[in-house]
């Protein structure tokens, strides 16, 4: 099982999906951002930076508890487990990183700071 702390945002759903499309098993635990769950100590256990989402898989690597935060980080690791969405070859596997990290450093950041821009602007 694993648990997902998570809240109805766009990084959120990234993760909601992909869990979806591995059809593994998952218990959400919501993290309120607008009340300020993030800062809780024991989030901050799983989460340093304070930030949604984040996982705990009770059936980790070499069957222990994992916990794992970063969008991308959590996607990369299901994608392992699952042994889906991560090819092995060397070239096939880079090539889906390239995108992923595109959407991690340009798409993602850009698009959601862009409500703030135009507010500011
Ligand atoms: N780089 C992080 C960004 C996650 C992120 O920005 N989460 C926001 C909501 S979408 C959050 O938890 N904000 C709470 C805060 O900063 O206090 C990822 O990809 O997981």
């Amino acid at each position: 099982m694993i648990d997902l702390y998570t809240w109805p945002t766009p990084n959120g759903h990234k993760v909601h999906i992909m869990l979806e499309e591995c059809g593994l098993y998952y218990k959400i635990i919501p993290i309120n951002i607008n009340k300020g769950d993030q800062f809780q100590p024991e989030f901050l256990q799983i989460s340093p930076n304070n930030k949604m989402p984040a996982i705990v898989d009770h059936n980790g690597p070499d069957g222990a508890a994992y916990p794992a935060f970063e969008s991308g980080a959590i996607l990369m690791y299901l994608a392992e487990k699952k042994g889906q969405f991560l090819p092995t070859g060397m070239a096939p596997r880079y090539t889906v990183i390239q995108w992923l990290m595109f959407q991690l450093g340009g798409v993602g950041p850009m698009l959601g700071q862009a409500p703030f821009q135009r507010l500011c602007a």
